[in-house]
C-alpha cells in the first residue's frame, strides 16, 4: 500500500493510499471526510480540489456529519428530562450538527500502516454547549482502507454529561466519475421494507413509517434509480427525489449486505451497524456545483448515510441517539467496492 500526504491549502492535509489494484483513496483532515475514490480510472466520489473549496461551496460533501445528522425540528432536543436548544442553523430546524460544525473543523490526524490495512484516525473535541449540544465530547473517526477495495469508517465518542449523538459520513457517489452525468441508469439494491416520510418541504418527519412495497421506494430486489426519478410518488415530487431515512430490515448485522449500488461491472455494497440509511440523490436542481470542472446536474449523485433515521424526537421507534456521560459511543460503516470480470 502506497502513502502519500500533500497540502490541501487552509492549513489542511490532503492523505492518500493506493492499493495494490490501483485503487485510489483520500481524505483530509478539514471534516474528517473522504476526497477521493478513483477507481478504474473515475473518481466516483464528489469532492473538490482544495480545503477552500469545501469551505467557500459546500462543506458537507465527503465530510464526517455531526453531532447529528439530519434535521431536528425546531433544534429541540431532550436529554435526561432537560430541553435544549441546539443551533437553528436551518431555521427553525437544526441541520447536520448546525453551524460550522464537524464538516468545517480541522481535526487532528494520525496515519496508520498496518501492511494490508491503512488508515488515519480523525480526533476532534466538540466543547461543551457546541451548537447547543451538551458535554465536552472527545471524537475519533477513523478511515481505513485494504488491499481487497474495503473502505472502512469506525465512530468512537466520550462525553463528560449526558448528550445526544448520530454521526454519518456524507459522500456523495457518482460510478460514472463524472457530476455532470445523471444517475439514473444506477441500479440500487436495498435491504429495506419501511420509509420515514417527510411532512412537507421543511423535510421534518410527518410522524410515521411507511412500507416501500407497491411504491417507488421499493428497491429490495434492485432496480435503477430512474424508478424514482420518473415516479409520481408524492413524497418523491415532495423533494424531486430521494432525501428519506430506509429502515433496515435486519439491523445490526455488519456481515450482512444492506445496500448496493451499482453501474456496469463496478458495485459499491454497504455494510453498516446502524439501523437505518439516509439516502439522498443530490436533488439540487439547476444549483449546478462544479465538482473537479465537471457541473453537477439535478441528480448527479447519491449518498448511502448510515444512522439513526432522524425524526426519533417525534417516532421513538426509529431508534435512540441519547449517549450517557462516561459512556463509549461505537459505530462502523464499511463501503466495499467489487469489480466485475
Ligand atoms: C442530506 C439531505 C439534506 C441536505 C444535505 C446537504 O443529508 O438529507 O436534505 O440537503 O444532505
Amino acid at each position: 500500500m502506497k502513502i502519500s500526504t500533500k497540502d490541501f491549502g487552509s492549513k489542511s492535509t490532503l492523505i492518500t493510499f493506493e492499493n495494490k489494484s490501483g485503487i485510489k483513496i483520500s481524505f483530509t483532515d478539514l471534516g474528517a471526510r473522504i476526497v477521493d475514490l478513483i477507481v478504474l480510472g473515475k473518481n466516483i466520489v464528489l469532492g473538490f480540489e482544495s480545503a477552500q473549496e469545501y469551505l467557500e461551496k459546500d462543506s458537507y460533501p465527503g465530510a464526517t456529519i455531526g453531532r447529528t445528522a439530519g434535521r431536528i425540528k425546531n433544534g429541540l432536543v431532550e436529554i435526561s428530562g432537560k430541553s435544549f436548544q441546539l443551533n437553528q442553523n436551518e431555521f427553525p430546524q437544526a441541520l447536520h450538527g448546525g453551524q460550522e460544525s464537524f464538516d468545517r473543523r480541522l481535526w487532528k490526524f494520525d496515519i496508520f500502516d498496518k501492511g494490508d490495512v491503512v488508515g488515519v484516525h480523525f480526533d476532534l473535541i466538540s466543547p461543551d454547549g457546541d451548537n447547543g449540544y451538551p458535554g465536552e465530547l472527545k471524537v475519533r473517526v477513523t478511515h481505513s482502507f485494504d488491499e481487497n477495495g474495503q473502505w472502512k469508517i469506525e465512530y468512537r465518542a466520550i462525553s463528560d454529561k449526558d448528550t445526544v449523538f448520530n454521526p454519518t459520513g456524507h459522500a456523495y457517489f457518482n460510478l460514472t466519475g463524472d457530476a455532470s452525468q445523471v444517475i439514473d441508469n444506477h441500479k440500487l439494491k436495498l435491504a429495506s421494507s419501511w420509509f420515514v416520510p417527510l411532512k412537507d418541504k421543511s423535510e421534518v418527519v410527518r410522524g410515521d413509517i411507511a412500507m416501500t412495497k407497491g411504491t417507488d421506494f421499493d428497491f429490495q430486489s434492485g432496480a435503477n434509480l430512474s424508478q424514482a426519478f420518473e415516479s409520481s410518488n408524492k413524497q418523491i415530487s415532495l423533494v424531486s427525489g430521494i432525501d428519506h431515512p430506509f429502515l433496515l430490515d435486519e439491523p445490526g448485522d455488519i456481515k450482512k449486505e444492506q445496500a448496493r449500488l451499482s453501474l456496469n461491472n463496478l458495485s459499491l455494497s454497504v455494510f453498516t451497524d446502524r439501523p437505518s440509511i439516509v439516502i439522498f440523490t443530490a436533488n439540487f436542481g439547476d444549483k449546478g456545483t462544479i465538482f473537479r470542472g465537471n457541473t453537477e446536474v439535478h441528480h448527479g449523485a447519491i449518498t448511502l448515510e448510515t444512522q439513526v433515521a432522524p425524526g426519533s424526537q417525534q417516532i421513538p421507534e426509529l431508534g435512540d441517539i441519547s449517549l450517557k456521560a462516561g459512556n463509549l459511543y461505537k459505530s462502523t460503516t464499511i463501503y466495499q467496492l467489487k469489480i466485475e470480470k
